[in-house]
């Protein structure tokens, strides 16, 4: 017998109709979408096969001839139609957003705006895709390098920011001349579905934009993997776990195509003894609790100094006992649902793991909403006797782990044991200590912040980590770079041809 209807399905239909979403998108049998806020189903969706998925690639690439032709601030005018969309869509998307994941209101909002500010920072770089003009040592030459449009762009995006993400590639990617297919989180297809009709929406404002521009793949992770299998897609930004990635870069690795990846993270923050203990408790409790713990810049570990420990960890143990944890959409949570119950069992084991290692939990236990398919936990802050066992490995859920500390040296060291290299931060209002931290000899992170959590980056950085958190940038500063590719020419406007190196090569 079929679970029984999400009591949110009528309204989040009336969403995805007001959005634009073609009734042809739903069918009988294929991808079940949930709300995890009462994990009862919402609506059924009709998948993509392979042929499907290959066609549509192939539908990409032809589109991708015809863009790579437009001038640039032409294709930044089309995104700039894509940010007033997303502009006037924001409520209902944004909500549609706290529906399909999970978020509070203010956090499916603020997706929203994520994707937003994306769109006019490419609008800005339309009109900035710029190469150098390099010396050379022949004489009447000139040398420069030119930034041309790579191809079709993959991209793979999780749940967890299951909107932004895509915009952060595509927005960039449209301007650079690029087109995308774009395969979704099989646990949030919906938002998907709503952005590809905002996409549809500009093209028609633009006057046109080439079929197969934007292409979504409904479906589970074998579709997935056909889009990074394929040939003609030279470029794959995936996000999501670091066992993902280690299946996802070999393949894009034996064919050398680009890999652009965002999986696992297991930030740190140090809290010294110098710091503001006030603002410090707050920046933990949203970087740890926020987004239920589900973003991948989440707070996990923290290290606080044996000085301050005795004053910060009890309000924090307070903080994490007062939460409001519940329906997201209800004004004053704080803390939504985990997505599914497989995250739950995932929180369940890894405070199991660390009791048996010597942890003390507070809280951590599951909150009965009165909906037994929807999984809601009291975050967790867990003190740890040593940095081991379930400290060391992502669990995405809402656990913080809390270890003291005594040297400078050796919390930095802390920071950089693990395998992930995403997001870290300091507390302190000691230069010395904050300089250090974000020095060569500081933290190995691709994010290192002093006085701020480690999660909530806005885009205009370039946004990634290192190590097993897998080396790519999206967003900001310059990372439109993987997106394109380079051509460094030489040009001869003199009558002779000195050749480079003093190499002489006379035929007489
Ligand atoms: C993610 O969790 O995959 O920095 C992205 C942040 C957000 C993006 C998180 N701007 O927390």
């Amino acid at each position: 017998m079929a679970a029984p209807t999400s009591a949110l399905a009528p309204k989040t239909l009336a969403i995805l109709k007001r959005l634009g979403v073609p009734a042809g998108a739903y069918a009988e049998s294929g991808l079940t979408a949930r709300c995890p806020i009462d994990g009862r189903p919402i609506a059924t969706l009709a998948t993509t096969s392979e042929s499907e998925a290959k066609a549509a690639i192939g539908r990409a690439y032809e589109a991708f001839l015809a863009w790579r032709a437009v001038p640039a601030p032409r294709r930044g005018e089309f995104v700039r139609l894509l940010g007033e969309e997303l502009r006037a869509a924001k409520e209902d998307l944004g909500r549609l957003v706290s529906i399909e994941a999970g978020k509070i209101v203010s956090e499916g909002l603020g997706e929203v705006q994520e994707m937003i500010d994306i769109c006019d920072y490419a609008v800005g770089l339309s009109r900035q895709l710029f190469g150098l003009t390099i010396a050379t040592e022949r004489p009447e030459h000139r040398m420069m390098e030119t930034w041309h449009p790579l191809g079709v762009c993959g991209v793979i995006s999780a749940f967890n920011f299951p909107v932004a993400v895509w915009s952060w590639n595509a927005a960039l990617a449209f301007v650079c001349g690029d087109s995308v297919v774009w395969k979704p989180s099989e646990k949030t297809p919906l938002t998907a579905l709503a952005v590809q009709a905002l996409v549809e929406r500009a093209g028609a404002r633009f006057g046109g934009i080439p079929r197969g521009l934007s292409e979504v793949l409904i479906g589970e992770r074998e579709i997935g993997a056909a889009l990074v299998a394929d040939e003609r897609v030279p470029v794959v930004s995936a996000t999501g776990s670091t066992r993902m990635g280690r299946e996802v870069a070999p393949v894009l690795a034996a064919r050398f195509a680009r890999a652009i990846l965002e999986l696992g993270g297991n930030n740190a923050a140090i809290v010294a003894p110098s710091a503001d203990l006030d603002l410090a408790l707050r920046a933990i409790a949203f970087a740890a609790m926020g987004t239920a713990g589900q973003r991948c810049t989440t707070l996990r570990r923290l290290f606080v100094h044996e000085s301050v420990y005795d004053a910060l960890v009890p309000k924090l143990a307070a903080a994490y006992g007062s939460v409001s944890v519940g329906d997201p959409l209800k004004a004053g949570t704080l803390v939504g649902p985990l997505i599914d119950a497989a995250a739950w069992r995932g929180m369940e084991q890894a405070l199991a793991d660390a009791r048996a290692a010597g942890g003390t939990v507070h809280g951590g236990t599951r909150v009965d909403t009165g909906a037994p398919d929807a999984f809601y936990a009291r975050p967790a802050l867990v003190e740890m006797p040593a940095h081991d066992g379930p400290v060391l490995r992502e669990t995405f859920a809402p656990i913080l782990y809390v270890l003291r500390y005594r040297e400078i040296g050796e919390a930095i060291a802390l920071n950089n044991a693990v395998g992930a290299g995403l997001s870290s931060s300091i507390f302190t209002l000691d230069m010395r200590e904050a300089e250090l931290f974000v020095s060569a000899a500081g933290s190995d992170c691709g994010i290192a912040n002093v006085n701020i959590g480690p999660s909530g980056a806005e885009i205009g950085g370039a946004f990634g980590g290192e190590k097993e958190t897998g080396g790519g940038r999206e967003a900001g500063s310059d990372a439109w770079k993987a997106y394109m590719r380079r051509a460094t020419n030489t040009i001869n406007y003199g009558r002779t041809l000195p050749l480079a190196q003093g190499v002489t090569f006379d035929i007489g």
